[in-house]
């Protein structure tokens, strides 16, 4: 007997939006559960991407990403953007809480750099837009390229203004770029982007659309051509651009775009957007699963993408802007690079070691296995499991099989446990809304909720608290195959 899993999918039969999220980018060994498979990427690419939060779908548990606020203009105007909020682009609605000039960016990036030993990138996503407002892009990537050289540099941009910049982002060192396209055909375009501000002068309408995707298209393979490894964000229109995101893809992945990101539109009325102010809906999370699910087996796609703020440090998970402040910033700080070598060092050792467990896992299971599991997690942040259930705000639900680990996506819940006793309702809500699901890891759970929890088909364990959410995951997975393997073979 297995354990104790309530009902088993295959890969074949899951539903098809379920399945989509199962995703490894195969970027590294140990991504990809179960796989002692040796990695095809150039180790080029590898040494792009093995510390880089938003480039690998692994790296994201390990390492940090910052991004300094310096690029407020922008130069075209997106349906889904209200200047008020950070940047569509790359970021959730929501103000940037600090604008900071190129010398306040560089203390600040010396300050987490020092105190933040998972840092391994710094970016400028916005608030408007990095090559638009190139002076200051340009003024702070130089000194951090100085100063702080084992950092790698990376922007986002709408792609408007890039080709005039691109050999100097070569110049700066600058070797990941993300550029927002959403769209190749400019009557879509048109519903998305109303006008833009080109070679001194406003251009509307169609004349809009066709400029920008032209530099977009041009910007991008210019990019390709020097070796910058390339992102492309898309956000996702329901009714604008959905179907038209599988052309989207196959037009970048042409021009040699690395990774496909499609994001979800965010569209409020307080936000004050033209979308939010005119009733377009966003889509709904399993849409959003089954477009990439479309795309993927095309180019890479990513699932890991938190539309984080302008501002935003830390792990993709665990956002840490709040202890940066300009006022908490050291006036002078100098580099030190030590407890950032001394982590790598470890995370190092500790790859090497996750790879040969999976490569003796991947032995020790007699066949493959296509079981497909439905998994939700506690966690309160950092990528680990560390909430208990009664106090879970958020539930992550993954998806795991022999292709790998997934993220599907998010519940928001209110806490049912306030002050020691369980609020009956509430309970009673977050299970009806985990029903249909394997397995629940959280860092604790009483015996009350974990048998109405079983009642309803669903384990719940508390034996990973603490560890890394996927390594959790994929030590269950793997326990789990080990038991079937025993099992058949007695
Ligand atoms: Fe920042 Fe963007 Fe560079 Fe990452 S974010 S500029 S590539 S370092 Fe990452 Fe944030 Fe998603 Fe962007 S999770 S919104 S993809
Ligand atoms: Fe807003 Fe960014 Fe679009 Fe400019 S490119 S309008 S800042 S979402």
């Amino acid at each position: 007997m297995s354990r104790g899993m309530s009902k088993r999918r295959t890969t074949s039969t899951a539903p098809a939006a379920r399945e989509s999220e199962v995703t490894t980018f195969g970027d590294y060994a140990s991504s990809s559960r179960g796989s002692s498979k040796p990695n095809a990427m150039p180790p080029a690419i590898i040494e792009k991407i093995n510390d880089h939060p938003c480039f690998s779908r692994e790296a994201h548990l390990y390492f940090a990403r910052m991004h300094l606020a310096v690029a407020p203009a922008c130069n075209i105007q997106c349906n889904y953007c209200n200047r008020k909020y950070d940047c569509g682009n790359e970021s959730r609605p929501g103000v940037a809480s600090h604008r900071l000039t190129p010398d306040q960016a560089l203390r600040r990036a010396m300050a987490v750099a020092n105190e933040v030993p998972q840092l391994s990138v710094v970016g400028i996503a916005g608030p408007g837009d990095a090559c638009y407002d190139w002076r200051k892009t340009k003024a702070t990537l130089m000194p951090i390229a100085r100063e702080i050289p084992d950092i790698k540099l990376c922007i986002s941009t709408n792609g408007l203004a890039l080709p005039e910049h691109v050999d100097e982002l070569v110049d700066m060192n600058v070797g990941h770029v993300t550029i927002t396209i959403n769209m190749v055909d400019p009557k879509i375009g048109t519903k998305i982007h109303p006008w833009i501000f080109y070679d001194g002068r406003r251009y509307n309408g169609i004349d809009a659309s066709r400029i920008l995707h032209e530099r977009q298209m041009l910007g991008l393979e210019m990019l390709t051509e020097r070796g910058i490894l390339t992102k492309v964000n898309s956000v996702m229109i329901p009714g604008v651009n959905d179907e038209h995101l599988i052309e989207v893809n196959r037009w970048v992945k042409d021009r040699g775009a690395f990774m496909h990101n499609v994001m979800p539109l965010i569209s409020e009325p307080s936000h004050g957007t033209f979308y939010g102010l005119n009733g377009q809906r966003c889509p709904a999370p399993f849409e959003v699963n089954a477009l990439r699910d479309r795309l993927e087996g095309n180019t890479k796609v990513m699932h890991h993408c938190r539309q984080c703020r302008a501002d935003a440090v830390g792990l993709l998970n665990d956002d840490r802007a709040n202890e940066f402040t300009i006022s908490q910033l050291p006036a002078e700080a100098t580099n030190d690079s030590g407890k950032r070598h001394a982590y790598r060092k470890l995370i190092e050792r500790e790859r090497r070691a996750q790879t040969l467990e999976a490569r003796g896992a991947a032995t020790s299971v007699s066949a493959p296995s296509d079981e497909l599991l439905l998994i939700a997690v506690t966690t309160k942040g950092g990528g680990r499991v560390n909430e208990h259930f009664g106090h879970a705000q958020e539930i992550q639900i993954f998806s795991v099989c022999q292709k790998g680990i997934g993220l599907m996506g998010h519940l928001k819940i209110d806490p049912y446990c306030l002050g020691g006793w369980g609020e009956e309702a509430t309970l009673n809500s977050i299970i009806n809304a985990l029903e249909g699901l394997d397995l629940l890891i959280c860092s604790l759970i009483g015996n009350g909720p974990t048998n109405k929890l079983a009642r309803r088909g669903v384990r719940a364990t508390g034996a990973y608290g603490g560890s890394y959410i996927e390594q959790a995951i994929d030590a269950h997975y793997s326990a789990m195959l080990h038991d079937d393997a025993s099992a058949a073979a007695t």
